[in-house]
């Protein structure tokens, strides 16, 4: 779960998945840098120990339904035991607590969350990701323990809080090295960038093919829901409601982050801290598309934005 600012929290607080060829190839041989990372029902299948510098995550989801990976950087001392032990529970009861309309009740249960909480850093990782689709998200990482991180909610349960531990298992942790990966920062196509102020703000038109989106964080806000900024990728095929699916990006609300999505997601980028810059690539086809952060109020904060990719030149 993401970084929380108690002051913020002011607001108390549910298509098809039709996969087709537009996720990066996912037959390329190994190459430096790159994870692969299976998402397989409600568990991920990812390595334990990967080198240090550029790394991208190729995110093929064979679940049927929608995740996205959160990559985080634990403090000293901290792994995937004392975040089931210390921090999984106390979201899950405060989710709880909200779905019941005892929001006195959810704001006391998260002020139990522990101290080092707040030292988590949020590096990325590739975005909200259909069924049956793949994604791939590059970050640079420092050598360090890390988890990856899913808190999409399957009937009302995050996929991170793993009461069961055969049925639940979206939480990962994992060894950066202080070998390097030898791979080179990825060279973008398309550029975007994210603030307070501005909102999701891309420059130019994206063209029909492959596309490595640079995505910069301006600047880094606590939400509402306690997020940050980030941005998700969604192929608009009708006309999209708009209002249902920004409620739908807020995990706060009792349908919020649940599978099943409203909408088809192609990936994207999860918060990055301030001053960042992360990539993901995704092959476009002509049509209709939007940029999203889940956040509330996406759509007046600039964070809830069209876009329309032409026929190409040939
Ligand atoms: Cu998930």
């Amino acid at each position: 779960m993401k970084r929380i600012g108690f002051a913020t929290f002011v607001t108390a607080l549910a298509v098809a998945c039709v996969p087709s060829d537009n996720s990066p190839s996912s037959s390329e041989p190994d190459t430096p840098g790159v994870v692969t990372v299976v998402a397989r029902g409600l568990m991920f299948d990812a390595p334990d120990v990967i080198p240090s510098g550029w790394t991208t995550f190729r995110f093929r989801n064979e679940s049927p339904v929608v995740h996205f990976i959160v990559v985080e950087k634990m403090p000293a001392g901290h792994g995937v035991e004392a975040h089931q032990a210390e921090v999984a529970p106390v979201f899950q009861d405060g989710l709880n607590l909200l779905v019941a309309g005892q929001v006195d009740s959810a704001l006391q249960r998260f002020g139990d969350l522990p101290a080092w909480f707040s030292e988590i850093v949020f590096l990325g990782g590739p975005g909200l990701t259909a069924s049956g689709r793949t994604s791939q998200a590059t970050v640079y990482l420092e050598p360090g323990t890390y988890l990856l991180e899913c808190y999409v909610k399957t009937d009302g349960v995050f996929h991170s809080f793993n009461p069961d531990p055969d049925t639940y298992g979206m939480v990962h942790q994992f060894t950066v090295t202080e070998e390097p990966s030898g791979a080179a920062e990825p060279s973008a196509t398309v550029r975007i960038e994210i603030s307070a102020a501005g909102g999701i703000v891309m420059e130019g038109t994206p063209q029909p093919g492959k596309q490595t989106v640079a995505v910069h964080f301006i600047d880094q806000t606590v939400h509402e829901n306690f997020v940050g900024s980030d941005v998700h990728l969604v192929r608009v095929t009708q006309e999209p409601d708009l209002e249902a699916l920004e409620r739908w990006m807020d995990w706060s609300q009792p349908g919020g982050l649940q599978t099943p999505a409203p909408a088809i997601f192609l990936g994207g980028l999860n918060e990055m801290p301030a001053g960042r810059t992360g990539y993901f690539t995704v092959v476009l086809e002509p049509g209709d598309y939007a940029w999203i952060s889940e956040v509330p109020g996406s759509l007046e904060k600039g964070m809830l934005k069209r876009f329309h990719v032409p026929e190409g030149d040939d």
